[in-house]
């Protein structure tokens, strides 16, 4: 069977190179090369699905939380709100969508709905909507405007909407899943294609509920029928990927301050609370950061943070954005450990992104487009200890091709080989970077790297889980003509498909 790559695509990385990893899933593991007679390596444990390796070539895109609460100045609205409240005066989805692109944001998710019910689009499910509010004579949909702004500059477009609805009659009764369902189905069906949907774990407390004003909760494992809700998503959407507290497409890291743990798997066990079965709002989060070795499911993590001390926009948080050095220090702390990142930039009460958190977004951007602009390892002469069956199709230089689907690769009985690089002329660097073929799954337990200095090789770096993207930055800069890298633990043969060395600004 051919491989159907492309020439030229591979993986994303930041303004590396353009998109596309197509790769025939259903019959990988039984397929050779194109002229190898060599079979590739076997999967090892779970591997993941074709929207999940497209996913996690996105690396970095953008929360929107938009709601009353802009106008409130709160963080979750009880649910009473006046749906007037809702009124940006220059509301401008291509000033939003263009800052976060100007941040190197893949695609946006959007707060449909957030805890406080109102649901930014024309609902049929609920009166709560933006459609009972004057803002553009009720005629306005911000789902649709944010969603054709994606479309227009090349981001991805996806949908938060909240489990928990503090302003709805019926939460905590039957008939309110019916209704989330409702709302569910529009989302997927009116919207074009989504990249990722996102169910909340907050849920249940105290709220407006339709006048009842009282506390309402739910058995959080089983209120939603999850599997029957998320099926729907499947049907509508089958490229989405689905996020919660526990998957299945991404899961969440149990913080909201946007890092992944230095040694994150993305395969995952899930627990409930007590070690029972695990749902959204009910999970063993203490996991959530690292994953499971060898767990039961491809699950990676998704690091979600604000560029703000708060999800929502405030007036007084105006002087409290991240800066670039900090939003830079969590690319390397999500990016970098394999999970993905996704940051929060709330529009403000006029309906635009503020020009403090463009400017942050720039310089952050500017400094990774720099710093991953050029491979130092490109070009290098490779010896390898061990090339699977002696056959091109495994080759090292397929280290540096940055596509799954051209990696190197050992033989079965080889799980601790190196790699040496020539880099034709000495080189300083003080970011590395490796990439597992992950379609073949997560097989490198931990790995070295040496750099030759004054004739002898010195140990430079060391890491654990790789996937997807594992960044290590040094603690100064090396330079050096030849590198060497270790892979000194693994199950299986490694298949990796990404090596660069690269120089900070
Ligand atoms: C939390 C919510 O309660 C916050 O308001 C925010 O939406 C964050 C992303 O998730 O669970």
């Amino acid at each position: 069977m051919v491989l159907a790559s492309e020439p030229g695509l591979g993986i994303v990385g930041q303004n590396v190179m353009p998109l596309s990893v197509m790769i025939c899933f259903a019959s990988l593991a039984a397929a050779a090369y194109a002229g190898s007679h060599v079979p590739p390596p076997a999967p090892y444990g779970v591997t993941p699905s074709k929207r999940q390796v497209e996913h996690a070539e996105l690396e970095t895109y953008a929360f929107l939380h938009f709601s009353p609460n802009t106008f409130t100045n709160r963080e979750w609205g009880l649910g009473d709100e006046d749906p007037n409240v809702f009124n940006p005066d220059h509301f401008d989805a291509d000033q939003i969508v263009m800052a976060l692109k100007a941040g190197g944001m893949k695609g946006a998710i959007l707060t449909a709905k957030h805890h406080d019910g109102f649901c930014l689009w024309p609902t049929k499910a609920t009166d709560h909507n933006i459609s009972a509010s004057k803002w553009m004579d009720g005629k306005g949909d911000v789902v649709k405007a944010i969603s054709e702004a994606c479309k227009r500059h090349g981001l991805k477009f996806g949908v938060y909407l909240s489990p928990w609805d503090r302003n709805n009659a019926h939460y905590g009764k039957p008939e309110y899943i019916d209704i989330y369902r409702t709302q569910l189905k529009e989302l997927m069906t009116q919207y074009g294609p989504l990249f990722e949907v996102w169910h909340d774990g907050a849920n249940g407390g105290d709220g407006y509920y339709g006048g009842a004003r009282e506390t309402r909760s739910i058995d959080r494992r089983t209120y939603y029928d999850w599997p029957a809700t998320w099926q729907l998503v499947r049907n509508l959407q089958p490229d989405d990927c689905i996020f919660s507290d526990v998957g299945p497409d991404l899961r969440w890291v149990g913080n909201e301050e946007g890092y992944a743990n230095e040694t994150c798997w993305s395969t995952f066990s899930p627990a409930g609370e007590n070690h029972d079965q695990a749902a959204p709002g009910y999970v063993d989060t203490s996991v959530s950061p690292t994953g499971t070795r060898d767990g039961s499911e491809w699950i990676p993590a998704e690091c979600d943070v604000s560029i703000r001390p708060g999800w929502f926009w405030h007036e007084a948080e105006n002087g409290k954005v991240k800066t670039p050095a900090e939003l830079v220090e969590l690319y390397y702390k999500s990016v970098g450990r394999g999970a993905s990142f996704l940051l929060n930039v709330p529009p403000n009460n006029h309906g635009l992104i503020e020009q403090g958190d463009i400017d942050s977004l720039k310089a952050y951007h500017a400094i990774i487009t720099k710093t991953f602009a050029h491979n130092l390892a490109k070009g290098a002469h490779l010896a390898a200890s061990n090339v699977r069956g002696s056959d091109g199709a495994y080759r090292a230089e397929n280290l540096l091709s940055e596509k799954y689907d051209h990696y190197w690769s050992t033989d079965d009985s080889v799980t601790t080989p190196s790699l040496e690089l020539k880099l034709g002329k000495p080189a300083t660097f003080d970011v590395i970077r490796l990439r597992e073929a992950i379609q073949l799954g997560q097989r490198v337990d931990s790995f070295s790297v040496d750099a030759m200095e004054n004739g002898a090789w010195q140990e430079i770096a060391t890491g654990t889980s790789v996937g997807s993207c594992r960044l290590i930055r040094l603690a100064a800069p090396v330079t050096t003509g030849q590198v060497r890298l270790r892979v000194t633990g693994s199950p299986a043969c490694p298949a990796l498909c990404g090596f660069g060395l690269f120089k900070q600004p």
